[in-house]
């Protein structure tokens, strides 16, 4: 069965689907913003739990004391975060009552904790609600109005609890609540790719958040509030480090600290993982080979796995990057994928862990086109895999670009369990300097339909398993907070973090309704500045595209990942320069992928594969992703491709001038600290789409021999 994306959320998901824009501007609750609020410098993220304005009036009638049944350290942790919460958001202390309850008691519990909970009999409803899932209902008990949020296990109920007080922190009303939720994917895992050094690979944010050095025995306040920042949205694990694993990560000193970290998070519900590195038994252990299929190796695996286990016992898996730039994996000895991920996956299985090995492969020998190869590579592959093993794959073919297609492989691997990688920090969207809200683009790729059962197979319904049956589902994000005080680098990067959490618990979210929520929790509650800085957000990635790679340009960037280069031809591989991909010259400029080029078209179903095939039906976003078109192919515009790729740029440059001109509207409106830190990351990011709008039409003007046209 198919999930239609309206049908499930008013079902399944009733509460986070109300929550939408209309509600607050029609109830009108929101009182005037502070003449100046105060500073604030970004730590608390969307936790700041600041007053919501009028309505926290009538909560305050809904939240007179507060009741979390059970002895556990995560009811300690749900306790204290709704003190926390609670004590600013209504400013004053809602005592803690463990005594009868009285009206506008919050109580929070499961069956089996819980007496009360228990003799509500929502056994039916508990039942179909599974481990993470919740209910938060207005109920009488004992003839008093309360609050109860039930859930089968602690953990449950402390997600119940975040979502109880984002109503709050969102100014919705509390006084009927009538919600269910669980979360439709089971991995929901952050990729911090950390380096052991204390670096971060594509950290645009400061330096690593763990702190090796002093671990196990001093433990950072920080981590405590990133499993919280984690815990609020849904996240239930992390893989702490860098993909390019350093096999240092499973020596007995490591995996020390590793279990440390591990401790400080179980409360919160963060299961630990790591990245492997497919050599370890060589590098690490002393073997003379890796070989996937040799007895000591696995043995060593093996050995391995125990030993992490007595330390985290709760430990998640491994996440493994083989046979990718430069990583060692199973094909060094003449193996294939799945023969490596089933070794890893025999050892952790014992103890109910599992593998995720990544489908980022393009070894040329594959396929001349780097972004056909991983879909050739694992398609042969598919039902040789254990069932502990999940194929993480990245949301399109190629690399994070500012927009792709989305990957054949979503639909494309029938037999094997498929997450999806998508990737908060922003390394090819302007890193911590750009404005980009990525909650549109992902839920453009999640919206994208698969066609692979017929109409309706979107990448949602596929992640969540409801096209072919998965045992593991999941979607995780390369997210990279680091050391800065507000985590992210820019501000608005946080919303990434955010929206990542939120849509994988619920990838049928629309990206307007997270922005909405981020933005509340973030910087007010005042609607009218709350609908501005939306409208700013779900441009904002368009934005992006129009002044760096639109009309489906990719990967115009050299080593930096940042900054233009069209014409870089130099790199060790062809598949890293940018010329490979946009092959301009005096004819035309795009990559032929159709059926009378290099066939990649043919990876997506029938009929993707035609409509991506046909210029006349390929959407124009895409179209020199797909085609190579003379300078002078007209366009649906009407306009010629040069004129067209120029119009692009300049609107798109117009739209970085025009985000700053808005945002500079709202001086006093948002507290000056974080209102300047925004405005000074702005002023960069204008000066930054001039030039690429520049450079990359002066270097394809060399080809098209054509003026830019005047812009109107
Ligand atoms: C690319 C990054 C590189 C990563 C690689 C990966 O540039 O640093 O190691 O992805 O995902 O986007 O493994």
């Amino acid at each position: 069965m198919k999930i239609n994306r309206r049908k499930f959320v008013a079902v399944g998901l009733a509460g986070a689907a109300s929550l939408c824009v209309g509600r607050y501007t029609s109830r009108g609750m929101a009182d005037e913003p502070p003449v100046q609020p105060l500073d604030e410098d970004g730590y608390k993220l969307w936790l700041r739990y600041a007053p919501p304005g009028d309505a926290a009036k009538s909560h305050a009638r809904f939240v007179r004391q507060i009741r979390v049944d059970g002895t556990s350290a995560t009811c300690a942790a749900i306790r204290d975060e709704l003190r926390l919460a609670t004590a600013t958001l209504l400013g004053t202390a809602i005592p803690l009552n463990d005594a009868a309850p009285a009206a506008g008691t919050v109580v929070v519990g499961t069956p089996e904790t819980s007496p009360l909970v228990r003799n509500l009999n929502w056994s039916a409803d508990l039942r179909a609600i599974g481990n993470e899932g919740f209910i938060v209902r207005s109920a009488r008990v004992g003839r008093q109005p309360m609050t109860v949020v039930a859930a089968n296990t602690d953990l449950g109920a402390f997600y119940g609890a975040f979502h109880f007080l984002r109503l709050m922190q969102t100014g919705r009303p509390i006084d009927k609540l009538e919600i269910t939720e669980r979360p439709a994917l089971q991995l929901r895992l952050m990729n911090d790719w950390d380096n052991l050094d204390g670096t971060i690979e594509r950290g645009y944010a400061g330096r690593s958040l763990w702190q090796w050095n002093e671990l196990p025995d001093k433990l950072s306040p920080r981590y405590v509030d990133y499993a919280r920042a984690c815990a609020s949205i849904g996240i239930n694990g992390a893989v702490i480090n860098n993909v390019n694993a350093n096999p240092q990560i499973l020596a007995p000193d490591y995996l020390r600290k590793v279990a440390a970290l591990a401790n400080v998070w179980r409360p919160y519900g963060v299961r630990m993982y790591l990245s492997a590195n497919f050599a370890s038994p060589v590098l690490l252990g002393g073997l003379s080979t890796a070989d996937p299929l040799d007895k000591t190796v696995a043995d060593w695996w093996k050995a391995k796995a125990d030993e992490i286990y007595q330390l985290i016992p709760d430990f998640g898996g491994f996440l493994v990057k083989a046979n990718s730039e430069g990583q060692p994996g199973p094909k060094t000895y003449a193996r294939t994928h799945a023969d490596g991920a089933n070794l890893l996956a025999d050892a952790l299985a014992p103890h109910n862990g599992n593998v995720i090995w990544r489908a980022f492969v393009y070894d040329q020998d594959i396929d001349p086109d780097r972004v056909k190869r991983a879909y050739l590579e694992f398609t042969r592959l598919d039902g040789r895999f254990r069932p502990n093993v999940a194929v993480q794959v990245k949301n399109g073919p190629l690399d994070f670009q500012p927009r792709e297609p989305f990957h054949p492989l979503f639909g494309g691997l029938k037999q094997t369990s498929v997450i999806a990688e998508i990737q908060a920090t922003q390394e090819y969207l302007g890193q911590a300097k750009h404005l980009v809200y990525l909650g549109t683009m992902w839920t453009e790729f999640l919206d994208s339909d698969t066609h692979a059962m017929g109409g309706g197979s979107t990448v949602s319904n596929v992640l969540a398993g409801q096209v072919y049956p998965s045992r593991l589902t999941g979607l995780v994000s390369v997210t990279n907070p680091g050391l800065d005080t507000n985590w992210c680098g820019h501000h608005f990067s946080q919303s990434n973090w955010f929206a990542f959490g939120r849509l994988a618990w619920n990838p049928f979210l629309s990206a307007g309704t997270i922005a909405e929520e981020w933005t509340r929790m973030t910087f007010t509650n005042h609607d009218e500045t709350v609908a501005v800085i939306r409208e700013m957000m779900m441009g904002s990635r368009e934005t992006f595209v129009n002044y760096t790679m639109p009309l489906g340009l990719h990967h115009m960037i050299g080593g930096d990942h940042y900054a233009p280069q069209p014409w870089n031809n130099q790199a060790p591989e062809a598949d890293w320069t940018a010329t490979y991909y946009n092959q301009a010259s005096v004819e035309g400029i795009g990559f032929d992928r159709t059926k009378n080029g290099d066939r990649a078209v043919e990876q997506y179903f029938p009929p993707v594969c035609d409509m991506f095939d046909d210029i006349a039906t390929c959407p124009e976003k895409l179209l020199l992703w797909f085609h190579r078109c003379a300078w002078d192919y007209r366009t649906k515009s009407g306009k010629i491709l040069w004129d067209a790729l120029c119009a692009k740029y300049y609107v798109g440059a117009a739209q970085a001038a025009a985000l700053q001109r808005t945002w500079q509207s709202l001086a006093g409106k948002i507290d000056s600290r974080r209102h300047q830190e925004v405005a000074d990351r702005l002023a960069i990011q204008v000066a930054d789409s001039a030039k690429w709008r520049d450079q990359i039409l002066a270097y394809f003007g060399t080809f098209s021999k054509r003026p830019v046209p005047a812009m109107s």
